[in-house]
């Protein structure tokens, strides 16, 4: 992308309403637009970081065997007065009335629906374990939308429900999410620790949301800070393979982790004094195993191997995908802007232009855009008339991880500069020593190793 050709509507000044770094910045890069309160568009360069994070969460759940699908935004209030939850949910749900007078809802989640699918086509224990997932705008009527995509009213959610023939199957499948969800984090360069949590109008009593820490999250959070060396690392994971997911959670469930909602004083004060953390943290995602609560209001029942008719066992499981582009940010970022991780990033590698309409110069970065295109990473080109300042300013304040700056006086004696936007260093060198280094950062990011995405075609077909 060329960036005199480019949407990324830049603020100078910065927005009294924004109270947090993400906010402000998502505001100043042109990321989005508050349409209305708590309802954001996403403009181009917020966009692409948000379908980068999705694409994430979509290849980590289909790895984890879980099927994409697509259920609507509006919901008939009908599924809802079966659970009971149509009364219980409150003023957070948004409710409409069609021109029959029909009572519908924008969901604010999708237990009654996805119930409602699998009861009108499962019928036998032979086709469990199922676990089907969507991502999907929701609405929640939230008292207080702040801090931008944070707490918004409309948000994206990767939302998936699991379908099993009894607990301990439910249980696999809940922790076959835990797994999935610390790859998925960690994929995209963020710390999101499992806590014990409450579940709320979710319902069921085993619950773990999922944090990041920061200065500026919404919940209270205690912890031994043992959990913090614990890394996912590049271990290949059998998600059929029961006993492996169980270990995996227990390894990051043993060090003491908890909400303030079911924070235990006296378990806490037996953890040695020097490793006793409090801070704050961003929920990021939340897993929930909540048994027969839906299956029995709602008649999800299966034929098991007995011949007898049984409720399915069930649990639900959240990743807040639109919050997330807000977390990365927070603990991401320094005053100049935003610091990508590789994993996110809207644009791979950014290219300065110094002298703009000077033939070599503009021949030099014709040639990067082309090479780095060639490897098939994606640069963001300024060849905008503007003072190198300037473009300095811009590309920090968007947080392209790397970039390549190019002026007349380094291609005199063959050089450009390749600058990491984390440690600021700079290291001048060939332009086509330049490509092959971004090249190799990407690498792992690409392919051939753990985080390598699923084979195209696997990926593409189910999408
Ligand atoms: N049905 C369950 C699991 S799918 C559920 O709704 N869980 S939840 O309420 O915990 O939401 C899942 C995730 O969505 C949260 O962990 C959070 O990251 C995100 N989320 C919840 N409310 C908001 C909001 N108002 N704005 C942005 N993200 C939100």
């Amino acid at each position: 992308m060329r960036l005199s050709r480019y949407f990324l509507p830049v603020l100078k000044e910065t927005p009294s309403e924004a109270q947090i770094a993400s906010h402000r910045y998502m505001l100043r890069a042109g990321m989005i637009r508050q349409q209305a309160a708590g309802i954001y568009s996403w403009l181009p360069l917020g966009f692409k970081v948000l379908k980068k994070i999705e694409a994430i969460v979509h290849e980590e759940q289909i790895r984890a065997g879980h099927i994409p699908m697509l259920m609507p935004t509006l919901q008939s209030a009908d599924l809802w007065r079966e659970s009971g939850r149509y009364d219980a949910y409150g003023p957070e749900m948004l409710r409409i009335t069609d021109r029959h007078g029909r009572d519908m809802l924008y969901g604010p989640t999708n237990e009654e629906m996805i119930t409602d699918i699998f009861r009108s086509h499962v019928a036998s224990y032979k086709d469990l374990p199922l676990t089907l997932y969507h991502i999907q705008w929701k609405f929640r009527d939230e008292v207080r939308p702040r801090f931008g995509v944070m707490r918004g009213r409309e948000f994206y959610m990767k939302d998936g429900y699991n379908f099993d023939i009894d607990r301990d199957s439910a249980i696999h499948a809940y922790n076959r999410h835990m797994v999935s969800y610390l790859r998925t984090y960690e994929r995209m360069g963020l710390k999101a620790l499992p806590m014990r949590a409450d579940s709320g109008p979710i319902g069921g009593d085993d619950t773990h949301e999922f944090l990041v820490l920061a200065e500026t999250g919404e919940s209270e959070v205690f912890y031994d800070k043992a959990i913090l060396d614990l890394t996912f690392g590049d271990r290949q994971v059998d998600y059929d393979d029961r006993a492996e997911c169980a270990q995996i959670v227990t390894e990051w469930t043993t060090p003491y982790a908890r909400t303030d909602e079911t924070h235990d004083e006296a378990l806490y004060s037996a953890i040695p004094e020097d490793r006793r953390k409090t801070s704050r943290g961003i929920e990021v995602g939340q897993i929930f195993y909540f048994g027969t609560k839906y299956s029995e209001a709602m008649g999800a029942t299966v034929v098991n191997d007995k011949g007898e008719r049984v409720p399915v066992h069930m649990g639900s499981h959240g990743i807040g995908v639109s919050r997330l582009v807000g977390a990365l940010i927070e603990a991401n970022h320094d005053d100049r802007g935003i610091i990508w991780p590789e994993g996110v990033t809207p644009f791979h590698c950014g290219i300065v232009n110094l002298k703009q309409g000077d033939a070599e110069a503009d021949a030099a970065c014709k040639g990067l855009y082309q090479a780095l295109s060639d490897k098939g990473l994606e640069p963001l080109y300024d060849d905008r008339e503007e003072r190198a300042g300037a473009k300095f300013a811009t590309m920090d304040l968007i947080g392209l991880p790397w970039r390549i700056t190019v002026g007349p006086r380094g291609l005199k004696t063959g050089v450009v500069e390749l600058t990491s936007r984390r440690t600021g260093e700079s290291e001048e060198m060939s332009p086509e020593a330049a490509v092959a280094r971004v090249a190799e950062i990407y690498a792992p990011h690409r392919t051939g190793s753990h985080w390598e995405p699923m084979a195209k075609s696997s990926f593409h077909t189910w999408l």
